[in-house]
């Protein structure tokens, strides 16, 4: 099997010198699934003509629908004799809670950074994570063919950010390539010449460290994802850090309670390239899984059950926003839903919870509706769609942060978010983040036309921000935020600061009747859509929301003048995305989900049950 070694300075460990366990992290977008990408090609996983497709571990569906990674996922390759096992995290912030495990497996990490974007928020939370773990790191900067690329300065950059997050002098001491990760070529110095991955396949072998493990130690295979196949059921996937296990194997499950249960091996799984491979026996540092244990969770140690000794179990940071999700009691209920009723969206649910350690699910007053926090709305639009391409019709409350009680008073999440945008939006941007209690850190002018600022604003503020700022910057700019610690409730901000139209009678929407309201506000259906009582039918210009007949059928007395009075010209309707639903409605309102479509409604749903609000 593999050498071992004895390492001098600590003689009570060993050294596992033929694997090495690495996760790429970064800010989304920056290249993380590419470079594995071209890190599979070069180590000759693939036949020279196979079909592979661009991004190939991106491998669910949303992922390559949405572009991004949402899911950790590992792969391993072979450079030489050695194992190569490498983690593929997910960028975006909302799945922060992904990155944080997966580091529990890994020795190094390859930090990757945009060549032009330099380092951004989510960059700044994963290395931070990775340093207070002690995880020797590698600098990466990508996408070093892009016109605007600025590598010197982006070093700088990383150097700043290390320097910032309390680095250790040896952490300092990281190797740089300069990668295209599309091309699959890297440099060793900004201008130097291109050249295969080899060099940087050297530089994982020689700078992270291998696995190093206690001989004296019992079994000790520490769960920090879990995966399901339809062959073998339910895998356990982890990192084996004492001991070692076999197929057959009765072992010892500890969770995080201090409960544990027998449990026994059935199936053993290694990574070789995309696919799982069978093994007999897994040792120290080996990053695998196992079947033939349902009742497993993340977190648990899978230990000798005659000397059972937990690992510490996995904590994640705590969730910031919540939604209420009920069950759909629209009039147009179950018509194109599987699963409707309360009890499947509870075992819906609780299914979620055994993957998704970053969720939260409560009960409320209403056996109907249930309270689910995570980190954020891009998590919460993921679990939504998820859920509907299941089958299942539901309904969804406005996101609202969480708040917090310390020493007393009211504590909320505050966000630090990076602005990248034209210079003549600057003064626009300021001042909607400062309605919405944004406080300026910093404005840098590149002097190219964009200028970046950073601010401290509440996470409420930022809700339904994304949109506006899209519309403000005519899509030319760029926003990240990222959580930054609880501080004592902002005060007051005031959201949507217009009313809706809304559907006053069921009925098919006419183009006749949609042109009469035209000059009330924006509409969202077009003619011949099914509406309902209470449906929100488009956005009021002013301040109150306004009870409409959008159904209404031109008069048959009127006298047909021609057929060109038929054809009305109609504004096309405003289309919404999932999560811009979710960023538009307001706390008596909710999105209504099925299968096949989403609307807005309000809550109530008859007009004469429902508050009337003066216009504001
Ligand atoms: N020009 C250029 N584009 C690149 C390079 N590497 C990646 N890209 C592009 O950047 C985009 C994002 O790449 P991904 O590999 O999905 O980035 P990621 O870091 O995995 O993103 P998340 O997993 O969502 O955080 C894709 O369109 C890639 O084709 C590069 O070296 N040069
Ligand atoms: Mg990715």
């Amino acid at each position: 099997m593999h050498e071992e070694q004895t390492v001098e300075e600590r003689p009570a460990l060993v050294r596992r010198d033929d694997v090495r366990n690495l996760a790429i992290i970064a800010h989304v977008d920056h290249g993380k699934t590419t470079l594995v990408d071209a890190m599979l090609w070069q180590s000759g996983i693939f036949r020279e003509h196979e079909a592979i497709r661009e991004r190939v571990m991106d491998s669910n569906d949303l992922e390559r629908e949405k572009g991004i990674t949402i899911m950790a996922k590992n792969t391993a390759i072979r450079y030489h004799d050695t194992l190569i096992n490498i983690v593929d995290t997910p960028g975006h912030a909302d799945f922060g809670g992904e990155v944080e495990r997966t580091l529990k497996m890994v020795d190094g990490v390859l930090l990757l950074v945009d060549a032009s974007e330099g380092p951004l928020p989510q960059t700044r939370f994963v290395l931070r994570k990775a340093l207070e773990a002690q995880l020797t790191p590698i600098l990466v900067i990508n996408k070093i063919d892009r016109t605007d690329a600025r590598p010197a300065e982006v070093l700088n950059e990383v150097y700043d950010l290390f320097i910032d997050l309390d680095a250790a002098e040896e952490q300092l001491d990281f190797p740089v390539y300069y990668t295209n990760a599309k091309d699959g070529t890297c440099r060793l110095t900004a201008d130097g010449e291109d050249q295969n991955l080899t060099p940087l396949f050297e530089e994982i072998v020689k700078t992270v460290p291998a696995p190093l493990y206690d001989p004296d130690m019992p079994l000790q295979f520490l769960i920090t994802n879990l995966d399901y196949d339809d062959y073998v059921g339910r895998l356990a996937v982890g990192r084996v850090f004492n001991g070692s296990m076999i197929r057959g194997q009765e072992v010892s499950v500890c969770s995080g309670d201090g409960k544990s249960h027998f449990g026994k091996v059935r199936g053993l799984f290694g990574y070789e390239g995309l696919q799982r491979v069978e093994i007999d026996k897994a040792g120290p540092g080996d990053i695998v899984a196992l079947t033939g244990i349902d009742e497993i969770n993340i977190g648990d140690t899978v230990a000798d059950p005659l000397d059972p000794r937990p690992l510490p179990t996995i904590r994640v940071d705590e969730p910031t926003i919540s939604m209420l999700f009920c069950v759909n009691n629209s009039p147009v209920a179950g018509r194109d839903g599987k699963h409707v009723t309360s009890r499947k969206l509870r075992e819906r649910f609780q299914k979620e919870l055994l993957y998704n350690v970053s969720i939260k699910v409560e009960d409320t007053d209403s056996p109907d509706v249930f309270r689910v926090s995570g980190r954020g709305e891009l998590q919460m639009a993921i679990l939504i769609e998820t859920m509907r391409r299941e089958g299942f019709e539901m309904g969804v409350g406005k996101p609202e942060v969480l708040i917090k009680e310390v020493d007393g008073k009211r504590h909320e999440p505050m966000e630090h978010l990076v602005i990248d945008c034209p210079e003549d939006c600057v003064g626009t941007v300021t001042q909607k983040l400062g309605t919405r209690k944004g406080r300026m850190l910093h404005l840098v002018n590149h002097g190219s036309g964009r200028v970046r600022l950073e601010f401290r604003v509440p996470a409420r503020g930022l809700i339904g921000f994304r949109g506006e700022f899209l519309a403000d910057t005519r899509g030319a700019g760029i926003m990240n935020h990222l959580f930054d610690g609880w501080e004592p409730w902002q005060g007051e901000i005031l959201h949507r600061q217009t009313g809706v139209l809304i559907a006053d009678r069921a009925g098919k929407t006419t183009a006749f009747s949609i042109d009469n309201l035209q000059p009330r506000g924006t509409l969202f259906v077009p003619p011949a859509e099914e509406v309902y009582e209470g449906m929100i039918v488009g956005e009021h210009a002013r301040g109150n929301d306004l009870d409409v007949n959008i159904t209404k059928e031109k008069k048959l007395t009127n006298m047909r003048a021609s057929s060109g009075d038929e054809l009305v010209r109609l504004v096309p309707p405003r289309r919404f995305s999932l999560e811009q639903t979710l960023e538009f409605i307001r706390e008596d309102e909710l999105v209504e989900v099925t299968p096949n479509t989403f609307r807005m409604r309000k809550k109530i749903l008859r007009s004469g049950e429902r508050p009337k609000k003066s216009s504001g």
